[in-house]
């Protein structure tokens, strides 16, 4: 009788020893595949990630624009940081254009973050956005901020697919899709208004 009961627990413990390895490998898998979601790894293939280190002038200032690692950044000529973009925001293209026509050049940048609406969620959506989706934001230079750099407009989720991003002489930002659709926007007050 004790030789039986000392087979079956032999026979038993290796494999309860499998199922807790096969539970800790797994686990650890869906572990690094919700930590590689969250940080983007999975975002579309046909992103055009765009990188930039350069002096730039904006509004008489001389400063370093840096993207790097899908990070926006700016630094003053002695290499102090004056400001950089938020952790979890994905930076892909970059601007210095007077895209509102007031004779003063803007920051505008296309950037994938996750939510459509971040801290500013209008009151009537109670549900929480956690999808990457695009935006376009948009920030004047103030020479008055120490981070120079002043929130305009901020687009909630584009809506469409934007594959190729560009300004053209007339300040319009022109969108096309991964389809090769082409949109186009202009400023018009309040904000970026669909022109076609
Ligand atoms: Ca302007």
């Amino acid at each position: 009788m004790n030789i039986n009961i000392e087979m079956k627990s032999n026979k038993i413990i290796p494999w309860l020893l499998r199922i807790v390895a096969a539970i800790l490998f797994f686990g650890t898998v869906l572990f690094c595949l919700i930590q590689w979601g969250g940080d983007g790894l999975f975002l579309p293939s046909w992103i055009q990630w765009t990188e930039a280190d350069q002096q730039v002038m904006i509004d008489g200032e001389t400063v370093h624009m840096r993207l790097s690692k899908r990070t926006l950044s700016f630094e003053d000529p002695s290499g102090t940081r004056l400001w950089k973009s938020e952790k979890g925001w994905k930076v892909s293209q970059v601007w210095i254009s007077d895209i509102d026509h007031d004779g003063m050049d803007e920051v505008v940048f296309l950037v994938w973050k996750r939510g459509s609406f971040g801290d500013h969620r209008p009151f009537w959506i109670e549900e929480t956005d956690d999808a990457w989706s695009q935006h376009i934001f948009i920030y004047d230079w103030d020479k008055e901020r120490p981070d120079r750099l002043k929130p305009v407009w901020m687009s909630s989720a584009l809506g469409i697919q934007a594959a190729q991003v560009s300004i053209n002489d007339e300040n319009h930002l022109l969108i096309v899709t991964p389809e090769g659709r082409e949109t186009a926007w202009y400023w018009d007050s309040w904000g970026l208004v669909r022109l076609y």
